[in-house]
């Protein structure tokens, strides 16, 4: 290894990045490296691959001074390792072999910001407005840093105004006790522990409402009903170690570089070791072409990077059906070609044995034309061939997924393309294969697991009606987009929304904020400011809470929360730091309160006694979910965390048929409406300094886009024929047939590298553009993907 000083320092200065003294040698300190000596003005630019140094700079930028103290480093070595505590930033999972900071950019990003030294005190209320802050944009308004005290709104004054615990939780129970429960939402963003994940439910439940959406409608939602479709389980069947079996893995509409770093690790392992990567996006994203692993003194100071993807399709945004049914439609000729000479590409044991449905599905593929399967994915047939070629070769084939398939209006479609073709030879339940969906916040999964679910038919009814004595609510809650339009048409009367930024993530936005203020109640429970806190409801309270990395003592002492990763597993999580503020309550604390308060009394009920000892609570879970949480207590701090297990993953199918299931789509656009003469599919994407409506900073430095979000990134050849200039600033409007009328201003046009008909621009910007209707036909899971626009100039 070439690793002398010299080599180090002239690789920062070949690539200019601005690394103040210290913290690169701290840096190279740390992964074991040997010391390097710098100058204050050693500057690195950074190019090229994701990782690397361009994710310290990226680190570096936004957080200056305040990341690399003895604390912070501290707290984050501490990151995602048994008896640490885990990421708040997404859900991939938290490996037994873990790195020395295993850790990414963005998870770092995650912990500084909810780490931050600033505070958003009564004071800080006292000097604005809410009207004025709701003039602020979402960056400056989380900039002000964590919220310090339990806040009231007060109407006439139009100021935030402090308050205590008990005056908040009674307030707030006076309200719920004369609103008819199921005109209460209990929204969820998917952070919170499973132990507060349980409560919330519980509470929900006995106060008699199943109105509980969390984030995951707005994104996996697809998955939960559209996999449980086809294979029975509504979460992923692989597991870490199918990643350095596989010989082939299929990636549609995840961006891991930005959104799941971490997954680039395990990634490059498989790229090392043979295993073909195809990737199926309209944008070029950085991570899935090439990574230099940060965590790699060698790579780091040579610059060496590894290739990820072997082959990358710019499917037209709403593509993927068509060209999944290309893929399919090359198997199938291929087994033709074989069975001739006595041979078989297609698993026939496997589908005679485990599948319904093939025959209707090989009629749709043979005779869909490769015409229209060109037309609709804006694949060429050579190109769809070529891909679908690695995957008759290869014996082992995972299918990854993201957002990219989920948010369609036909997304169920999608996920059952993907799975059409994975069943093809059988790579699902064995090992080395499987689906794979990549979850979003850091414990999204976990909360459905453990109750937080509109959908009675998930939640185990009878069980909590036998332990805690009550006649649970029977009716369907509803999900988000039903919660919207419950809020419009005047339904829903209250909003608890624990954690999350509602209003700024949710489709038609200008129309919601409008209808949003007509509702009685609004309660939120966070950590910093955003501004779902700014559209109030007659009676408005924002309650802060501790954050995870905080220390949470209760009577019994310090406690530990738990959560659940993309891959099914359950880790401990203990936080360690001093919390922002003495006036915080943990979020379990606040469910706690607001329930105490709320509710008669229960023998069977007792809010004190869990709040006072976690692991009470655990039991509850493994007492309700004895299958999958048998000795929770004992098992949380499983190096890697412990298995929940899936059904699929063991080839037992708990579809309707009984059978993994083969499904003809209803479409093949899974964009869901026709293109004509000036309409744009609309992506709306998420940059690399964003953690969903959380804004780090201006800099999206994978896509090269900096300075500003409010961007329209636009081919320059659809940039010509539209005759737009760069730099040039247009607007955005709805091209829904809904008579609706929307519009978002101030949009800078960008050359970039997309597909013909698709435009792109970030997210939550452009969320004013989505029609409520635009969702998800099976799921109601918005359709932020493929919206339908056009450009005014
Ligand atoms: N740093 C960071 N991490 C995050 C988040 C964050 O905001 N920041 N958010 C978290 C959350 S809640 C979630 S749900 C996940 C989201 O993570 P992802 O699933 O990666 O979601 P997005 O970034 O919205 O979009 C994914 C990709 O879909 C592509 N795409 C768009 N349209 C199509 C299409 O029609 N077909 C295909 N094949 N691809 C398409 C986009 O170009 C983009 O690369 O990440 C989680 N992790
Ligand atoms: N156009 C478009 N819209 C989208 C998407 C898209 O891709 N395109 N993606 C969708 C997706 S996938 C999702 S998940 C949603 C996200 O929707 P949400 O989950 O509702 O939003 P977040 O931005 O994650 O919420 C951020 C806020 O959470 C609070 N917070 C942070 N940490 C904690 C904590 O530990 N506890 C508590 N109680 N609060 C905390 C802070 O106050 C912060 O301001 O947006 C959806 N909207
Ligand atoms: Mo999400």
């Amino acid at each position: 290894m070439d690793d002398n000083p010299t080599t180090a320092r002239e690789q920062l200065a070949k690539e200019k990045v601005c690394l103040p003294r210290g913290r690169a040698a701290l840096w190279l300190d740390s992964m074991g490296a040997r010391e390097v000596s710098m100058s204050d003005d050693d500057t690195v630019h950074y190019e090229g691959s994701s990782g690397g140094w361009g994710s310290l700079k990226g680190i570096t930028r936004i957080f200056g001074r305040e990341w690399n103290k003895p604390t912070v480093m501290e707290t984050l070595a501490r990151q995602n390792k048994p008896g640490g505590f885990m990421c708040v930033s997404c859900a991939w999972t938290k490996p037994a072999d873990y790195h020395t900071f295993e850790f990414c950019e963005n998870g770092a990003k995650a912990t500084l910001w909810e780490l931050t030294t600033r505070r958003c005190t009564p004071d800080f209320f006292a000097s604005h407005t809410v009207s004025e802050l709701q003039t602020w944009k979402d960056y400056d308004l989380e900039q002000q840093g964590r919220l310090t005290h339990p806040m009231r709104y007060d109407r006439n004054s139009d100021h935030y105004v402090a308050c205590t615990w008990e005056e908040a939780f009674a307030a707030i129970a006076a309200e719920l006790r004369a609103l008819d429960p199921t005109s209460v939402v209990f929204y969820a963003s998917g952070r919170a522990s499973l132990e507060t994940a349980y409560c919330y439910a519980l509470f929900a439940r006995l106060y008699g409402s199943n109105n509980l959406p969390d984030s995951s409608n707005m994104c996996h939602e697809t998955t939960s009903v559209g996999l449980k479709k086809v294979i029975g389980a509504s979460v992923g069947t692989c597991v870490y170690d199918d990643f350095s079996k596989c010989d082939a893995i299929f990636f549609f509409g995840q961006n891991t570089g930005s959104n799941s770093p971490r997954f680039l690790h395990p990634l490059q392992d498989a790229v090392k070791r043979g295993c073909k990567i195809v990737t199926f996006n309209p944008v070029r994203e950085k991570g899935l072409e090439s990574f230099i692993n940060p965590q790699n003194p060698l790579e780091m100071l040579t610059g060496r990077e590894t290739q990820i993807s072997d082959q990358y399709l710019q499917v037209r945004a709403g593509g993927d059906i068509a060209a999944l049914m290309g893929l399919c439609k090359h198997v199938l000729a291929k087994d033709d070609e074989a069975r001739a000479q006595g041979r078989s590409v297609l698993d026939r044991d496997f589908i005679q044995q485990h599948t319904y449905g093939f025959e209707a599905f090989e009629k749709a593929a043979r005779e869909t034309p490769w015409s229209a399967i060109v037309e609709e994915s804006g694949l060429t047939q050579q190109a769809l061939e070529q891909a679908a070629q690695i995957y008759v070769e290869a014996e082992r084939v995972i299918g990854i997924y993201g957002m990219g398939l989920t948010q369609q209006v036909n997304g169920a479609d999608n996920i059952g393309m993907l799975v059409n073709l994975l069943l093809l030879k059988g790579n699902i339940g064995r090992d080395g294969t499987g689906i794979s969906p990549v979850r979003g916040h850091s414990n999204v999964q976990g909360q459905r697991t453990v109750g937080i679910s509109e959908k009675p038919e998930l939640v185990p009814l009878d069980k909590l009606a036998a332990m805690y004595g009550f006649d649970p609510p029977r009716k369907k809650g509803v999900n988000t987009v039903e919660a919207c339009e419950g809020i419009q048409d005047g339904s829903i009367r209250a909003f608890i929304g624990l954690g999350g930024n509602f209003v700024r993530a949710i489709p038609e936005r200008d129309a919601m904020e409008t209808a949003w203020k007509r509702m009685r109640l609004t309660v939120q429970i966070a950590t910093k400011l955003n501004r779902s806190h700014l559209i109030n409801g007659e009676v408005a309270y924002l309650l802060p809470c501790l954050g995870r990395t905080e220390r949470d003592k209760q009577q019994s002492g310090p406690q530990t929360v738990t959560m659940e990763d993309s891959l099914s597993c359950i880790h401990g999580s203990i936080g360690k730091r001093e919390p922002a503020s003495e006036h915080l309550l943990s979020e379990l604390a606040i469910v706690a309160g607001l329930a105490k308060a709320t509710l008669p009394p229960n023998q069977n009920v007792h809010w004190d006694d869990w709040t006072g000892d976690y692991g009470k609570v655990r039991d509850l879970i493994e007492e309700t979910y004895p299958d999958q949480f048998h000795a929770f207590n004992k098992r949380m701090f499983t190096p890697g965390g412990f298995y929940r297990g899936n059904s699929a993953r063991e080839r037992i199918w708990k579809t309707e048929s009984g059978k993994a299931e083969f499904t003809v789509p209803t479409s093949l656009s899974a964009a869901g409406f026709a293109d004509r003469a000036g309409r744009y599919r609309l992506i709306t994407l998420r940059s690399n300094d964003q953690f969903n409506t959380t804004i780090y900073g201006y800099e999206d430095r994978l896509r090269g886009v900096s300075g500003t979000r409010d961007v329209l990134l636009i081919s320059p050849d659809e940039m010509r024929s539209a005759g737009l200039e760069e730099g040039q600033i247009v607007a955005l409007v709805s091209d829904a047939d809904d008579g609706v009328h929307r519009r978002v201003d101030g949009l800078k046009v960008l050359p970039f590298d997309l597909p013909a008909g698709c435009v792109a621009g970030y997210y939550p910007e452009l969320n004013p553009l989505i029609p409520l209707s635009h969702h998800d036909k099976l799921s109601k899971t918005p359709a932020s993907k493929a919206v339908p626009v056009r450009i005014i100039t």
